[in-house]
């Protein structure tokens, strides 16, 4: 298991643990819960920790969680000890909703829905500082591979709109203080972009209504390799572990 899955896995376990209405459930059971999901299993409440917000998302970093709490901002969370998780650090982001977050060597790529993508040093959990930001809305998920984001998009639709072109973009952040969009895919009407993302090597997998594979071997032309349609008429995939069971 790459150190993406073991990410995205332990995203999706401590995920099912978080709770609704920004309650943080933590449940600590490294060896396991990553090597042998089917092994794993959920057990009781071992702590948690509430001073509002919402939480959408987690990335975990060593002893540290790293909370993407809605109108919170950033929330980074001690975890040694999981009976008393307990606040190191905050990054309010203003008037925006925080709802994913991306850890990768002491940085935290946040995707806001008000400020788009949030780039953030979080080597001094107690000061976090932003660095760079690449302004956008209605982002849903993001992958960080090498000097690039992935960010998928779900743009809102009104009652009586029709669902609007959306699309698959790739960020260069090889420069922190100035990610910069060096492709941005549109998808192809029925389809449409998603709620997830995943890449293993060069390929991409977005789901959302239907699964996009997408070659990012180039990542300045990210180029649509096939699309499986799925549920019809669902359109609200969350999460890709579950392709990559199918796929492996
Ligand atoms: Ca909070
Ligand atoms: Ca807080």
């Amino acid at each position: 298991m790459n150190r993406e899955k073991k990410i995205l896995f332990v995203l999706l376990s401590l995920m099912l643990l978080l709770g609704s209405f920004g309650i943080i459930n933590i449940k600590i059971n490294p060896i396991k819960t990553i090597e042998d999901p089917k092994t794993s299993g959920f057990g009781d409440l071992l702590g948690n920790y509430y001073d509002g917000g919402y939480a959408y998302d987690v990335a975990v970093s060593g002893s540290i969680a790293y909370v993407a709490d809605g109108s919170d901002g950033l929330e980074i969370i001690a975890t040694q000890d999981p009976t008393n998780p307990h606040e190191l650090g905050q990054f309010p982001n203003g008037i925006g909703l925080t709802e994913e977050v991306w850890i990768s060597n002491e940085i935290a790529f946040l995707l806001d829905t008000w400020w788009g993508l949030v780039i953030v040093n979080v080597s001094d959990p107690s000061n976090p500082i932003e660095i760079g930001r690449q302004e956008g809305t209605f982002h849903s998920d993001l992958f960080i591979k090498d000097d690039f984001a992935y960010i998928v998009g779900r743009p809102f639709v009104q009652q009586g709109e029709t669902q609007p072109i959306q699309y698959f973009q790739v960020v260069d952040i090889s420069d922190l203080s100035n990610p910069t969009i060096v492709a941005d895919l549109k998808s192809t009407p029925p389809y449409h972009w998603g709620e997830a993302i995943c890449i293993e090597n060069d390929i991409a997998f977005v789901a959302g209504d239907c699964l996009h594979i997408i070659n990012i071997s180039n990542p300045f032309d990210p180029q649509v390799l096939n699309i499986y349609q799925t549920m019809e008429g669902y359109e609200d995939g969350r999460s890709l572990l579950f392709s990559f069971n199918l796929i492996n």
